[in-house]
């Protein structure tokens, strides 16, 4: 294969055929000299850092080099990623710079998270270590034993960015949010900065090339600016990357079509003078931008600046190991000298190699020297790992009083309709800290009636430009996803509505959020955050008109495998319910917060009072639907989920018609998590009401909405559960009726009642009037459901009475 024999470092992209005039696109920023002293104070940063990053990839002892390296010297495990650190300490010397010149309030979200010893390195460094881990991380000689040889071993910091570096509001470890991520933590925050470095092989990652179009929702007079710097330095593990091989004229069209300036950095042996020039450039640029749209000119479709970073792969790392090119080739993407614990050749490299940066001088004693300290931020708290809203920015919501938009019982309303209303008011009362982020289905999911108070905040459409707002509709769950962690992560409030099919498409970047946030909270120095927010609507109960691939609860079951400190998924069965379940998600914090509901109008049963109190205990027996007499049943069912509840409602009203011995006790489950056998989830019911609700040893049947397996994996560990029976969504459907989808499905009245029947019969067949009795009462069971599927058949629509209140006497 051509491509696997690299006869250069770093080789150059084949050139393009666009016109030379494409590189008119970019802009000529004047290069102004680096003052020695400036220039002298970034290399020695820049020198300390790469040092101390190689070291904590090698040494577990000797790291000061104070006599030369032997293999006990070496770690045991050689754990972390050399070559993306270059790059992100040179971004990293040269941001805190412009802080120091510019006093401006910045995170940096570092894309290519791998790269932790780059991090940890310069936040040594800066003090930022010393701040939070003052014990451990000190700036003297031990605090840098620690960082060094406790690196990637148990007890230290792990190998890729997480909630225990200071300064990250991003899971360093799945590639591709890091943009997305740095675009919501500017909203609402006009005066913040983030410099967001994204790795050209993270850039060839779907979220990422969604989200540089997020400039186009970032309204410059009520938000702050990313500095996207793109890294390219040619590779990924072990193949030459996209943007590697395209030339300064793609590029430079690439990004100037989505809305940028790009400047290129790119020589090598003026690259400190360059990216200086750069980073004032883009400040000043971004600084107009702002100034004009507070100013009340905004300028219409403003081209954004960022920075394309040319640079080699493990730059400055050895040269060769082996034969094979090391620096500037995909073989510096993780350990350079793969045998330094047991190769004399190799572990000659390893010394030659730390040997170069001098740091004898540069961090003598182990104490950063005045030149490595001189680019940072004279004070302290603007140091990159040390801006509060990285880590303590929570300020909870004002929440208006739900009750206020009750509807009134035994009506029928859209739960979508009725929190809207909610929200709205939430959008009112919290004009800069509470945000929606949909993607494009706000209207078809009925929440549009935040519409009426915010904008939609898209700035390249004339109607809706420059007058900020409340809701973000970009048809990118990635980037829905990828804004409400950043917005979350800096102290505010989001909520994410989605079809129900769709979420499924953000599923890991929610599992890499929650591992940011388990850790987060194990961090004594991270505070509360408010949790995140999801509403699954459009589900596939009534996803009947757009069929079979709108049909998809998955979602619930990638937030079942959470921590339960995190995960809770709720089904509220009506619309009241609803507003409750909202009122509580958006108050709560830390959590993963999953809401379920109908769009469509359907049945309310209980007051907004009762709701509320349905709501806290997750799980309520239904009087009004149930035949027990409030005495023991002989068979319960379980509603979980709006459509399904109704199903077993009118299941019962079915039963108490054919089989008017039966005694049927109707549950319905609002919190999925109740479910959980005791111990197992903090909403779980105790073993005593679990049995008080479900008996000691009756049927239960549970209609569940989800993957049936769900739920029979939540209720494993609970007594006697071979007496229970679980039907969920089966994968089937196609674009039919409403109640056909319950018939496919086997989650329809008749398949109900016919369960119970058989239940019934086999455990005690007196209770409904003998075998004899049970038989004739199932196939009068089946016979009105061929009716009804027949009628359906026929008339292409369900029967006018599927949709009656149900009647009890
Ligand atoms: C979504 C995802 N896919 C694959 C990987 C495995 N992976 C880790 S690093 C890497 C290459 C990254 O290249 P780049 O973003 O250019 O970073 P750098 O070269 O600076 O290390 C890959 C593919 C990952 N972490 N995340």
């Amino acid at each position: 294969m051509p491509g696997e024999v690299i006869t250069q470092a770093n080789p150059p992209a084949l050139p393009s055929h666009l016109p030379a005039s494409t590189l008119e696109l970019a802009p000529k920023v004047p290069q102004k000299a680096l003052d020695k002293a400036t220039l002298h104070g970034l290399q020695s940063f820049q020198k300390a850092a790469c040092y101390i990053a190689g070291a904590m990839i090698f040494l577990r002892d000797n790291v000061l080099l104070e006599r030369n390296l032997e293999f006990n010297d070496i770690k045991p495990r050689l754990l972390g990623h050399w070559g993306t650190c270059p790059g992100l300490i040179l971004v990293w010397s040269h941001v805190n710079l412009l802080v120091q010149r510019h006093d401006l309030d910045t995170i940096v979200v570092v894309g290519p998270g791998h790269g932790a010893p780059a991090v940890l390195a310069s936040l040594w460094i800066e003090g930022s270590l010393q701040k939070f881990y003052p014990d451990t991380y000190g700036a003297d000689k031990k605090g840098l034993q620690n960082l060094i040889s406790k690196f990637s071993v148990p007890g230290g910091f792990p190998s890729h960015v997480n909630a225990e570096t200071p300064g990250a509001i991003h899971e360093g470890g799945e590639l591709g949010y890091a943009l997305a991520v740095s675009f919501g933590a500017v909203m609402d925050r006009p005066d913040l900065l983030v410099t967001c470095i994204v790795g050209d092989g993270e850039a060839e990652t779907g979220p990422t090339a969604t989200a540089w179009h997020a400039i186009k929702y970032i309204d410059p007079a009520e938000s702050g600016a990313v500095l996207p710097i793109l890294h390219v330095n040619g590779f990924k593990i072990s193949e030459r990357t996209i943007f590697g091989c395209m030339d300064d004229k793609e590029i430079v069209s690439l990004f100037s079509g989505y809305g940028y300036q790009v400047c290129i950095v790119e020589t090598l042996d003026k690259i400190d003078q360059e990216l200086f020039n750069a980073m004032e450039w883009a400040v000043g640029e971004i600084r107009e931008i702002q100034k004009q749209a507070r100013s009340g000119s905004p300028i219409v479709k403003p081209r954004w600046p960022m920075i394309v970073l040319r640079t080699p792969k493990g730059w400055t790392g050895p040269k060769k190991v082996d034969g094979e090119f090391m620096e500037g080739s995909f073989h510096s993407h993780q350990i350079p000298v793969p045998k330094a614990k047991t190769d004399e050749g190799h572990l000659h490299i390893l010394q030659d190699w730390l040997s170069s940066y001098g740091v004898d001088s540069l961090l003598k004693d182990g104490k950063p020297s005045e030149s490595v300290l001189s680019a940072l931020p004279k004070s302290a708290s603007k140091r990159l790992g040390q801006n509060k809203l990285a880590y303590d920015a929570y300020s909870p919501l004002k929440m208006p009083d739900w009750k206020a938009f009750g509807i009134t019982k035994d009506s029928a309303a859209s739960s979508m309709k009725t929190i809207g209303e909610l929200l709205k008011q939430v959008a009112i009362d919290n004009p800069k800290s509470f945000r929606m982020f949909s993607p494009d289905e706000l209207e078809s999911n009925k929440l549009n009636a935040i519409l009426d108070a915010s904008g939609r905040n898209f700035q390249w459409d004339q109607y809706s430009r420059a007058s900020g707002g409340r809701v973000i509709e970009i048809l990118s769950e990635h980037c829905c996803q990828g804004f409400m962690q950043g917005y979350t992560l800096t102290g505010r409030t989001a909520i994410f509505p989605s079809y129900e099919s769709f979420l499924g498409i953000v599923h890991t970047m929610m599992a890499q959020y929650s591992k940011f946030n388990k850790v987060a909270r194990e961090v004594k120095w991270r505070a509360d955050l408010a949790s995140i927010n999801y509403i699954e609507t459009s589900t596939w109960a009534r996803q009947e008109h757009n069929g079979f691939s709108h049909q998809q609860p998955s979602f619930i079951g990638a937030v079942l495998s959470l921590k339960a400190e995190a995960a809770r998924v709720y089904l509220p069965p009506d619309a009241n319910c609803f507003l409750s379940t909202v009122d509580h998600c958006l108050q709560s914090t830390n959590k993963v917060n999953l809401m379920i509901g109908s769009k469509q109008p359907t049945a309310v049963y209980l007051s907004p009072e009762d709701a509320a109190t349905h709501c806290r205990k997750g799980a309520s027996v239904w009087k009004f639907a149930s035949t027990d007499d409030g005495g023991e049943p002989d068979v319960v069912l379980v509603g979980v989920g709006v459509e399904v509840t109704f199903e077993v409602i009118k299941a019962a009203e079915l039963l108490q018609k054919v089989a008017p011995k039966l005694r049927v006790r109707v549950v319905n489950v609002t919190d999925l998590l109740v479910l959980a056998p005791e111990a197992r989830h903090p909403h779980a019911m105790t073993r005593d009401e679990f049995t008080s609700m479900f008996t000691r040893d009756k049927p239960v049947y549970f209609n569940y909405h989800g993957y049936a397996h769900e739920l029979q994996g939540l209720l494993f560990g609970h007594r006697n559960t071979h007496r229970m029976a679980v039907r969920g969504y089966n994968e089937e459907g196609t674009t039919t009726t409403p109640f056909d989808m319950m018939l496919v499905n086997e989650l329809s009245r008749f398949d109900i009642a016919q369960w119970a029947l058989e239940r019934a019969a086999a455990l005690d067949a007196a209770t409904s009037g003998g075998q004899g009795q049970v038989q004739e009462q199932i196939k009068e069971v089946e016979r009105q459901k061929d009716d009804v599927k027949k009628y359906i058949v026929k008339n292409g629509a369900d029967p006018e009475e599927t949709y009656n209140k149900a009647q009890f006497h």
